[in-house]
């Protein structure tokens, strides 16, 4: 995949192909190798991944979501944070979409009756994708509402049979300096990872995202598969996962290990701890002009507050 910049003298002009033909190629070529699978497999197929921008069928809506108006396609697309592909809000648009993501298989590890390498469609396919519209706040104080579409990250742990040992999830993303240009620059340490407390990956409100606003994942936006807790700051959702492994003890996660004063693995919303150099009090709705209150645990806290009694959440942030 050609993501190093080249000379254009490198490449003769029979070889350049304009994105837009690249991606309808690349989209037919998943439609056909989809339709091949489906066939064989019939009406048994459930929440099977499309290609690249492809509606995703069957989707379920959730009652989970928020009624509020989403974030248009356009921003939830084009400003992100996913330092694989640099680290400025425009990088991931500009340079993940020749991230290959099929064949995509995720390892299963540690303290569980069924580790194996996965490929993700077998992850997922079991369970029912829903739509979730969640509220995501990041920690540099912007939000988005996204419908996602996922499945309940709960549902998947229970199939795989953590043991009684398994107090912790880790999650790691893709390391591959190649297709992600961003790694090739100490930004983080890589691979990102990130993690979660047994009860946190079992909530309800826990999901793996495999697409947005219907359609499958736009590479910027962590596909193949990514997580969403919406009640934390949007760095726990770590994007294009290729590792869950269970475990006794806490994760180190990437951030908290950057700079663990700032950042904890807890990392819940909350306006009443500020981060060491800004407030966390308000936020901005992407495409808004003033500032909103931010919301304990973004909103969340009838359904997540009872997670975290009797925990000083500003040491635990
Ligand atoms: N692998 C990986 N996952 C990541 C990040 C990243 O840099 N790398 N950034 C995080 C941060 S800080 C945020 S706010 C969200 C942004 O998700 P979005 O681009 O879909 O809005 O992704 C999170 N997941
Ligand atoms: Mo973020």
């Amino acid at each position: 995949m050609l993501i190093q910049p080249m000379k254009s003298s490198d490449v003769r002009s029979s070889e350049v192909t304009p994105k837009s033909i690249y991606l309808d190629r690349r989209r037919f070529l998943r439609t056909a190798a989809l339709a091949g699978v489906g066939a064989a497999m019939g009406p048994m197929a459930g929440a099977a991944l499309a290609g690249a921008g492809m509606k995703l069928p069957g989707l379920v809506k959730s009652s989970h979501s928020t009624a509020e108006e989403p974030t248009p396609y356009d921003k939830v697309t084009i400003y992100n944070n996913f330092y694989e592909f640099g680290t400025a809000k425009g990088d991931p648009g500009k340079y993940a979409g020749g991230l290959t993501t099929k064949p995509w298989s995720v390892a299963v590890e540690g303290e569980v009756a069924k580790p194996a390498v996965y490929d993700v469609e077998d992850l997922i396919r079991p369970h029912t994708l829903e739509e979730r519209i969640y509220r995501l706040r990041c920690v540099e104080t912007w939000s988005m509402v996204v419908p996602w579409v996922g499945i309940s990250l709960g549902d998947l742990i229970k199939r795989l049979e953590p043991t009684s040992k398994a107090k912790y999830v880790a999650f790691e993303t893709l390391h591959d300096p190649e297709q992600m240009r961003g790694q090739s620059y100490p930004a983080l340490r890589w691979p990102y990872d990130e993690g979660l407390r047994m009860d946190e990956a079992l909530h309800p409100l826990t999901i793996l995202a495999v697409g947005l606003y219907g359609e499958e994942m736009p590479n910027q936006n962590g596909a193949p598969v990514r997580l969403v807790v919406p009640w934390k700051y949007g760095f726990k959702c770590i994007k294009s996962i290729v590792r869950m492994r269970f475990q006794e003890t806490m994760p180190e996660t990437a951030w908290s290990r950057q700079t663990p004063g700032e950042y904890g693995f807890f990392a819940n919303v909350n306006p009443g701890v500020d981060h060491p150099r800004w407030s966390q009090a308000k936020e901005r709705r992407l495409g808004e002009f003033l500032k909103r209150k931010t919301l304990m645990f973004n909103g969340y806290a009838d359904e997540v507050a009872h997670l975290y009694t009797g925990m000083d959440l500003t040491k635990y942030y």
